[in-house]
């Protein structure tokens, strides 16, 4: 990709219309654009971004053994007059009616939908569980939407959900969830912690959100420090392995505000090892039995014969959050630079030539080089505007490409100016470039 060609809106200057350093970021290289208030296009940058994010999201709920479906946006109301939750769900609804008149909406989570799809076809206990996921568009008519795509209207979600035939089995499920968000937000370089967390509109009495240290994140939490230096690292698929996982972070005190109680907190938790500061939301998992299941009648047959409501939860990712969260977590805003994991990245290598009116020798030599790193499997990107090397640099540390290939007016022979995303730079013939961004790619 030429950046003369690209579809990167750059601006010079912060929005002034953005508080928090992902926001402003964004919009100032062009991820996203606004539509209408809450609700966003994704540009080519952000696009990519969260579609890596997405690749990740996906790859870990596979390794539970969850199966990928797509459900539509728009849902009728009826299945949500079903399980009561029509009126309950109040106006972050949005209702629409079609050209006959039936009420529709547009899909704020899919617990009814889901339950809907499950009941007509599985009828036995013997093809439980049954683990669904899907990554789709959601909509919820929030009341203050803000911070960009952070609490947005319109967002994208990972929802998975699961069927089980006892709450013995279902709690298995609910902790491969656990395992599993552990997993992603690790490979996505993110520490988030597990937190024991109210259950609102969604329901049940068994829940953790997934929560990521950030000052400008809307969750108060109360924790122990010591959660910090765990790890879910050898967990395999095993209930009792599983439940020794979740009981290691349960051990210490970490609940968000909803279910904060001072004397508890005071009483569990030394002065030394508390702390209480403000996160950022990304996953949020439910478990709540037959609360769809029963008004749904979603029942199976069980091994003696009787029938029962499957017991289910509910398991969230904010796929397009995260890329926020992301920023909010990596952005350095005194240096102004952006440091992507890797693996989720906009492009993998910048290639920065000087570019010489009279002389179009370094833009032909960057052209070679990206060919070269083309044809190996590397996305690049060469900046080919008229403009100097420091700025092009920091147009770059921006946008957060991790590596670097700068080609300035000395640059011949074999050896080229290579640099790691804020640090310095070191001279390297191609090879020795290639077999760095390859080993990064075999990281992940
Ligand atoms: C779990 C999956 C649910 O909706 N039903 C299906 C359950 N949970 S949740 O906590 O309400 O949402 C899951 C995650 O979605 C993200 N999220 C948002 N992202 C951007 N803007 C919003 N307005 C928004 N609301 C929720 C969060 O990351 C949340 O954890």
């Amino acid at each position: 990709m030429h950046i003369s060609k690209s579809f990167i809106p750059i601006l010079k200057n912060n929005p002034s219309e953005a508080k928090i350093k992902s926001h402003q970021l964004m919009l100032r290289v062009g991820m996203i654009k606004q539509s209408s208030a809450g609700i966003y296009s994704w540009l080519p940058l952000g696009f990519k971004v969260m579609k890596k994010i997405e690749q990740i999201v996906r790859e870990e709920q596979n390794k539970i053994g969850a199966q990928e479906i797509l459900m539509p946006t728009i849902q009728s109301s009826e299945i949500w007059k079903e399980s009561g939750r029509y009126d309950d769900y109040g106006e972050e609804m949005l209702r629409i009616n079609d050209r006959q008149n039936r009420e529709m909406l547009y899909g704020p989570t899919n617990e009814e939908l889901v339950t809907d799809i499950f009941r007509s076809s599985i009828k036995s206990y013997k093809s439980l569980p049954q683990l669904l996921y899907h990554i789709q568009w959601k909509f919820r008519d929030e009341v203050r939407p803000r911070f960009g795509i952070m609490r947005c209207r319109e967002f994208y979600m990972k929802d998975a959900y699961s069927f089980d035939v006892s709450d013995e089995e279902a709690v298995f499920s609910y902790n491969k969830f656990f395992l599993s968000y552990l997993k992603t937000f690790k490979r996505l370089e993110l520490t988030a912690i597990p937190m024991a967390a109210d259950t609102g509109p969604i329901g049940g009495n068994l829940s953790h959100e997934f929560i990521i240290l950030a000052d400008t994140g809307e969750s108060k939490i109360f924790t122990d420090k010591r959660i910090f230096d765990l790890n879910s690292d050898g967990s395999i698929i095993e209930k009792n392995s599983l439940e020794n996982l979740r009981k290691k972070f349960e051990q210490y005190y970490s609940v968000t505000d909803e279910k904060f109680k001072k004397e508890e907190f005071e009483k569990e938790v030394s002065v030394e090892n508390r702390l209480i500061t403000k996160g950022i939301e990304v996953g949020h998992i439910f478990y709540f039995g037959d609360k769809y299941s029963k008004p749904l009648n979603a029942s199976v047959d069980l091994p003696e014969g009787k029938k029962d409501f499957v017991k289910m939860g509910s398991y969230g990712i904010g796929v397009s959050r995260l890329v926020g969260a992301i920023i909010e977590a990596k952005y350095d805003d005194k240096e102004e630079i952006m440091k992507w994991p890797f693996a989720i990245a906009p492009f993998e290598l910048a290639i920065l030539p000087m570019i010489n009116k009279n002389d179009n020798s370094t833009l032909e030599k960057a052209n070679k080089i990206f060919e070269f790193f083309n044809v190996n499997g590397i996305d690049a990107i060469i900046d080919d505007m008229d403009e100097n090397l420091s700025s092009k640099i920091k147009k770059f540390n921006l946008i957060g490409v991790p590596f670097q290939i700068i080609i300035g007016k000395k640059s011949d022979g074999d050896l080229l100016e290579f640099k790691e995303i804020g640090k310095d730079p070191q001279n390297l013939t191609l090879d020795q470039i290639l077999k760095i961004l390859i080993k990064q790619k075999e990281k992940n």
